[in-house]
């Protein structure tokens, strides 16, 4: 949003952006899309899965097995035991990339609650299905203790909205909400991608939290390592089979990767 903010810029602007640049070199950007279906089964009934899944490099959790992670890649932990925010399975989980129904399990977090993920290695890239979303559902990226960037449902809201206002999660006048014809205020839905603009912007802990009222629900978390800056636009998404079929050339992969990234 800053770069667009600087290019689109107006004069007034020039003079916040230098601020912003004395005051930080970073620059940490998301982007909102309709996510995918299960691209491992083709699933649509779990939710919206992130296109870069089979990236290599990727880790996705999607809390199918009713638990959260607390080994492994990805660690997660509740800030204050796991009595009201927790994994479970409702009709708060977020909808899948053309709106269907989430019957699978997900993460919901409650104010007081906040779900702490520590990764094993530094990222460039987290990507996850939100849903259902509320005022003062936050995400913060920390490189050790070091915040690094906080969102909230606002950021998205006025960088143009979620892909999907569900019918599924009736809500109420508020960030996150948009009125529809029948005078329903929809929940905002949709796969949202977080991810570093360089090497200034990594992180290796996730904070996710809930301020006020309202639950926070998402699902298909998705992890890219990186070192550097993640490219939104020309990282290159084989197809599941394609990964499945170069598994044992994995030099050949990453000649086309590169080539790709150069083009
Ligand atoms: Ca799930
Ligand atoms: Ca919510």
């Amino acid at each position: 949003m800053q770069l667009r903010q600087f290019t689109t810029g107006i004069a007034a602007l020039a003079a916040i952006a230098s601020v912003l640049s004395a005051n930080s070199a970073q620059a940490f950007s998301f982007k909102v899309t309709d996510g995918v279906a299960n691209p491992w089964t083709g699933a649509t009934n779990q939710g919206a899965y992130s296109e870069f899944s089979t990236l290599a490099g990727t880790t996705t959790v999607d809390f199918n097995s009713g638990q959260v992670p607390t080994t492994g890649f990805a660690k997660y932990s509740f800030s204050n035991g796991n009595s009201n925010s927790s994994v479970r399975s409702d009709m708060w989980a977020p909808v899948g990339a053309e709106g269907e129904k989430n019957t699978s399990n997900y993460l919901e977090v409650f104010q007081g609650n906040n779900v702490i993920i520590n990764l094993a290695k530094s990222l460039n890239y987290f990507g996850i299905n939100w849903g259902a979303a509320h005022t003062g559902n936050t995400y913060s990226f920390y490189n050790g203790n070091t915040l690094v960037k906080s969102f909230t449902t606002k950021d998205i809201d006025q960088a143009g909205g979620f892909a999907t206002y569900s019918a599924l999660h009736p809500g109420s006048n508020e960030d996150g909400a948009q009125r529809q014809q029948n005078g329903s205020y929809y929940q905002g839905n949709g796969y949202v991608h977080f991810y570093a603009d360089s090497a200034a912007d990594i992180f290796n802990k996730i904070v996710i939290s809930q301020a006020g009222g309202g639950g926070f629900e998402t699902d298909n978390h998705s992890f890219h390592e990186g070192t550097g800056k993640f490219d939104f636009d020309t990282e290159s998404v084989p197809e599941p089979g394609l990964v499945m079929g170069l598994v044992g050339v994995g030099g050949f992969f990453l000649r086309q990767r590169r080539r790709v990234k150069s083009a």
